[in-house]
């Protein structure tokens, strides 16, 4: 969608620090971090709501969001995904948030920004 910040940064025209890429998925740092690591895994797919994405994009997704947070190396983390004004959801483009716990950001390593 022409409008969406999302889709624009998957076509690069706004820069992010970006952690993945497929033909379906994309994931970038958070510009607002909530801790060190903070990262936004989306799909290609533009789509407001969980409801709005095909299951096939939604499984590659997961695993993505799985993979980030191993490559992260916290040990503890949150899944976070908001749904909704109501629900805190300030971005009308799906995404999953990994939020990195601040006492295990010692396992940020190699490939990942400075604090
Ligand atoms: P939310 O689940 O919609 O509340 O989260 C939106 C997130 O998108 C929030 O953590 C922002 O910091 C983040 N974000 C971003 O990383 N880059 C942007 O250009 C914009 C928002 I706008």
């Amino acid at each position: 969608m022409a409008a969406c910040i999302f889709c624009k940064i998957i076509k690069g025209e706004i820069p992010s620090f970006k952690l993945f890429e497929s033909e379906k998925v994309f994931a970038f740092l958070d510009i607002q971090p909530l801790s060190h690591g903070h990262s936004l895994i989306i799909p290609k797919h533009h789509g407001e709501k969980l409801t709005d994405i095909p299951d096939d994009q939604l499984s590659e997704i997961l695993s993505v969001t799985k993979r980030i947070a191993a490559a992260s190396g916290a040990t503890d983390y949150n899944i976070l995904q908001n749904n909704g004004r109501i629900a805190h959801q300030e971005v009308g483009h799906v995404h999953f948030h990994m939020i990195p716990k601040p006492n295990a950001e010692e396992g940020l390593g190699i490939g990942w920004p400075a604090k």
